[in-house]
């Protein structure tokens, strides 16, 4: 596929293949290696490092803050890619970042879950494009997921506290992230592996997981998650989120 960067040249949409969409369908998730350029990446990484300074942990709403963050989650490539495999105009609404810090207290990844408990949206309106910043495996925390499980509809979770926040609205706790489901018994794990640049598409019932980074090497595994939401869909915008319907260009696939 042709890699793209975060100021291309956006006139030709980004077809995916019918295998590419059919895999999608098959699994839940599918990997775009090499979406975007390594300068593009670098771009994003120094951003988000001079925002955060020392305050190392994950961090809502980076598209708000960095004009960097916003052209990814409005590029067009990325909106053709997700309009394609939900069959339908994909609307931005939120997004987090996940520095992925070996050892971090702050980062404690994230329990097997599916994402829709968050936006509260109608099932399978509420979609997830995550962009790898880092090479990721089992190593460092890659993430993992049940291949299939999107098939499942929502199933139920136990809801627990993902972060604690002090006075000031700084960051003090971080717990695995998601409502832990508990998993069929058929069902097999698969920690992904994808290099820096890869763009991962991923059905909001698809069970997905991430371990705690705990490499010795100084490997980061950071992650942008974007969310997004079937035009005209109602969604709840969450007390720590705040999601919001961001403008894009129309549908072209
Ligand atoms: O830690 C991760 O990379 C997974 C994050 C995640 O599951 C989520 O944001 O829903």
């Amino acid at each position: 596929m042709k890699t793209t960067s975060l100021t291309d040249n956006f006139d030709q949409p980004f077809a995916l293949s019918a295998k590419e969409i059919a895999d999608y369908d098959d699994n839940g998730y599918l990997i775009l290696e090499d979406f975007l350029e390594l300068s593009s990446c670098e771009k994003l990484t120094k951003d988000a490092f001079e925002f955060a300074k020392e305050d190392i942990h994950n961090y809502l709403s980076f598209h708000r803050e960095l004009p960097s963050f916003k052209s990814l989650i409005t590029h067009p490539f990325l909106l053709d890619a997700a309009d394609q495999v939900q069959r339908a105009r994909m609307v931005p609404i939120g997004s987090i970042f996940f520095f992925g810090k070996p050892n971090n207290p702050l980062e404690n990844g994230s329990l097997p879950h599916q994402d829709n408990y968050a936006a509260k949206a109608p099932t399978g309106s509420y979609f997830v494009v995550a962009l790898a910043l880092d090479d990721c495996d089992e190593e460092n925390g890659a993430l993992g997921v049940y291949p299939g499980s999107h098939k499942l509809g929502e199933l139920p979770f136990t809801e627990t506290k993902n972060f604690v926040f002090d006075t000031k609205g700084k960051l003090e706790q971080c717990f695995p992230i998601g409502n832990e489901v508990s998993i069929p018994n058929d069902l097999e794990p698969k920690v992904l592996n994808y290099k820096k640049g890869s763009l991962i598409l991923l059905h909001s019932n698809t069970i997905h997981f991430a371990s705690k980074n705990i490499n010795k090497d100084d490997r980061w595994r950071k992650m942008i998650y974007m969310h997004f939401i079937k035009d005209g869909d109602p969604f709840w915008p969450g007390w720590n989120a705040r999601r919001q319907i961001m403008d894009r260009i129309p549908r072209r696939l």
